[in-house]
């Protein structure tokens, strides 16, 4: 039997209020609610969640996926437009990076814009909602050929 590498699926600052502000622009689904959708989506597959306001966190996190990681899932938030230290660690992972944002940040402020992340990611998934977490462990499983 062979073990599955898990899936990383990341969170920047302030998604841990998902929900509870903005729902206009963010809608009603809490982060919970988001981690149960994308380990119903992921199955068997093993998933590693997580959420930080911290960037090093988030660092640490790409590290241990470089380190036996299938696949990266990230919401880097507002370190989108900023880290040039995650863009670095992102670099140093040899398999699929999806970026995801629940907004459509082509549709917004300028300073949404410019995204760091999306010159190393695979994929990019916008303005689909909490739903484009469920959508990007499903074409995560699929870049990972399951
Ligand atoms: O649309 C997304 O997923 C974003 O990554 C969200 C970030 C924003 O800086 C990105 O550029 C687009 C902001 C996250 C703020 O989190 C909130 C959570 C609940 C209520 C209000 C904000």
């Amino acid at each position: 039997m062979t073990t599955l590498k898990p899936i990383f699926i990341l969170n920047g600052p302030n998604l841990n209020r998902l929900g509870k502000r903005e729902p206009e622009i963010y809608g009603h689904t809490t982060l919970a609610e988001v981690e149960a959708m994308c380990r119903a989506a992921a199955g068997e597959h093993p998933v590693r969640f997580h959420q930080s306001n911290i960037e090093g966190e988030i660092i640490n996190w790409v590290h241990e996926a470089i380190d036996g990681g299938a696949g990266i899932i990230i919401n880097p938030a507002a370190f989108t437009f900023t880290s040039i230290a995650i863009l670095d660690a992102l670099k140093m992972f040899n398999g699929p990076i999806i970026e995801l944002h629940i907004s459509n940040i082509h549709r917004r402020e300028a300073y949404y814009h410019n995204s760091l992340v999306s010159k190393v990611a695979t994929a990019v998934i916008a303005g689909l909602g909490a739903k484009g977490y469920g959508f990007a462990v499903e074409a995560m499983k699929d870049l990972l050929g399951r």
